[in-house]
């Protein structure tokens, strides 16, 4: 059914049924029964159940959707500058991009309590540059870039949380030289290297810092996830590429019949960091399992495996391999018992091997391309199959049969379930995160977009519901219980403490200290104090705004004409831009965000004289502003 018509029966619906539908419609997860246009209908003014955060891939951003209307709120800029808000252009974010402007963000991963989100964080990674980001989810905003992570190359199997957001993980999808030097391709196996990265988070700020780091056979690092209950302290790692190839990938590293999944104990890689047992390698403390031993041994799994999840109750770890028609489902305690008993089969650059059978507790024959699981709150797990372009739901547990099998348009990749890989999944919804839409949305030339599927979980068979569009590229995404947020509308003043804050207009001020100029400026609807700039050509001049508004969504913009400089400064915040006028002449700029019914008239000129012409040190508004400001923050 096209979306257009699918809409107009929801719009329909509800005007027909009235209440009745705006009471048990799924606006907040609700019931089970009704028509699918029912379901996804989130009547005008009403909120969505769940926060979904969609990875945006190669566009280094993070889009936020409404679940289930499948509406897209808004897309938070991380790894890429974003032009409308100005991230990227401000000094501050601008140090946070660290001169990159591309990232490649594939997992979002939201921070946890006991092994639940709790809505604090958001952490992503930018695969290529090895950089994880941190969002805070007060405000949405990006807070931290932290890397790019020594020693890594392209951080793929990341961030992945641990169940209270100790660590949050990397590792190498490329092997390298450790540390990078001039070697032959063809030393691979001699000279390449593997890594896995422990990233810190500091439990109250959220800042991330080095853990530690362990050398590991250059295989490629692929998937995580972390353990939780009984394999609480333990994070696995799934790698393809145990062949070593280091061309043709494509035939070669799917020659062997199994390759293997990594169990790293993090608290005994850690302990091993803090007793000086690492050497220091580009800064970071790396752990060689030749040498020190008892932090990370390796499972025999087949067929070149993607995803590794790690089932609610932490009791099981799944494997996907992509080239098999199974999960392979390993049992901790099976894993565990062996690493006790010291059951090897060998080792790989130091790292135990154990026996797949000492570790295997079920296949699962799902079906073709198996890539990634999540799960319900009902012991059922969904397993998304690239090849079949299915879903296919089964039991956690004997008799590990598949229950149902929805298709899906088409080549899904991830797949993201309601909380599903907490250990409180909520059973409601599953997102399929397809590759294709093909012939799904109306025909935009041959780039079309990604396409994202709505499927209830809630009835005995998965339904599909609705079709979304999403811009390059989701991998991985995650949501969360709407309930669980609650950002702030306003930035407040009395708590604005950055170095250019200015909260009185008697603060406004133009400093001048040799060529460097400092424009310490406040913006109200609808007046920009100064809104006149006298500076000379080549001065470093920088301009601090502070939004004195204290109104839900009053953000005013600053925009200078003749450049690429623009930036949003959102209500009670402090902003600051770097700006070099080139050329003599009269320079405007102007609010770049709609605020008021006066924004067009908010606007201000720079005068840019020549060189060396005389200026004051410093410039205050005359006391005729100062009033006429101070009257409009009275009448507030
Ligand atoms: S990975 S599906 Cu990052 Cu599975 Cu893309
Ligand atoms: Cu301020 Cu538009």
């Amino acid at each position: 059914m096209r979306r257009g018509s699918r809409f107009g029966i929801a719009v329909a619906l509800a005007v027909t049924l009235g209440a009745v539908v705006a009471g048990c419609v799924a606006t907040k997860g609700g019931g089970a029964a009704g028509s699918a246009a029912e379901k996804v209908y989130v009547k005008p003014g009403e909120k969505d159940a769940y926060y979904a955060f969609l990875s945006g891939g190669h566009h280094g951003n993070v889009y936020v959707y409404g679940i289930p209307s499948c509406r897209h709120i808004t897309t938070i800029p991380v790894f890429t500058p974003e032009p409308a808000v100005g991230y990227g252009n401000d000094e501050e974010s601008k140090a946070m991009l660290g001169g990159y402007t591309w990232g490649d963000a594939h997992h979002p991963g939201l921070s946890e309590t006991d092994g639940d989100y709790d809505g604090r964080w958001l952490f992503i990674n930018d695969m290529p540059n090895a950089r994880i980001a941190r969002i805070d989810l007060k405000d949405f905003k990006t807070r931290q870039i932290y890397g790019p992570i020594p020693n890594i190359s392209a951080a793929h199997a990341c961030p992945f949380p641990t169940p209270n957001t100790e660590y949050v993980f990397a590792a190498s999808r490329f092997s390298v030289p450790v540390p990078n030097r001039d070697v032959k391709v063809e030393d691979y196996a001699k000279d390449f290297k593997g890594i896995i990265a422990g990233i810190k988070v500091d439990p109250k700020s959220g800042e991330m810092s080095m853990g530690f780091e362990i050398q590991m056979p250059p295989f490629d690092w692929d998937l995580s996830d972390a353990g939780k209950g009984p394999s609480l302290g333990w994070q696995f790692f799934t790698c393809y590429n145990s062949e070593m190839a280091y061309d043709s990938l494509e035939i070669k590293a799917s020659q062997n019949e199994m390759d293997y999944f990594a169990a790293v104990d993090w608290r005994a890689a850690q302990k091993a960091v803090d007793e000086g047992k690492a050497t220091t390698i580009n800064g970071a403390p790396v752990l060689d399992p030749q040498k020190v031993k008892d932090i990370v041994y390796l499972i025999p799994v087949p067929k070149s495996p993607h995803g590794v999840d790690v089932d609610p109750s932490g009791q099981y770890v799944c494997c996907s391999g992509k080239l098999q028609a199974e999960v392979s489902v390993y049992s901790f305690a099976k894993i565990k018992a062996a690493i006790d008993a010291k059951k090897f089969e060998g080792d790989k650059m130091g790292a135990p091997t154990l026996k797949f059978e000492d570790c295997l507790e079920a296949k699962v024959p799902v079906g073709l391309g198996p890539l990634h699981t999540q799960f319900d709150n009902k012991g059922n797990a969904y397993t998304s199959l690239f090849l079949d372009s299915q879903i296919a739901k089964w039991k956690v547990g004997p008799p590990w049969n598949v229950v149902d099998k929805i298709d899906v348009y088409y080549s899904i990749g991830h797949l993201m379930a309601s909380e599903g890989d907490t250990r409180h999944p909520t059973g409601d919804y599953v997102v399929a995160l397809d590759k294709l839409s093909k012939d799904r949305y109306l025909n935009v030339g041959p780039t079309h977009p990604e396409a994202a599927q709505l499927i209830d979980l809630r009835g005995p068979k998965m339904e599909l519901l609705y079709d979304f569009p999403t811009y390059l590229e989701p991998h991985y995404a995650q949501m969360i219980k709407a309930d669980k947020l609650h950002p702030i509308t306003v930035y407040p003043l009395a708590e604005n403490e950055k170095p250019g804050v200015v909260k009185r207009a008697e603060d406004a001020r133009v400093e001048r200290k040799g060529n460097r100029v400092d424009v310490y400026g406040l913006v109200v609807r609808s007046h920009f104090t100064p809104d006149i700039v006298k500076v000379n050509q080549g001065d470093d001049v920088y301009f601090h705004w502070t939004n004195l508004e204290q109104d839900d969504d009053i953000a005013h913009g600053f925009g200078i004409l003749w450049s690429s400089k623009n930036m949003q400064i959102e209500p009670g915040e402090t902003k600051t831009m770097r700006w070099t006028p080139e050329k003599t002449g009269i320079n405007p700029f102007y609010c770049s965000n709609f605020c008021s019914a006066l924004h067009q008239e908010m606007q201000g000129y720079i005068e840019v004289r020549a060189k060396g012409s005389p200026q004051a040190a410093i410039v205050r508004p005359d006391a005729k502003t100062i009033a006429e400001i101070n009257a409009l923050l009275a009448a507030r």
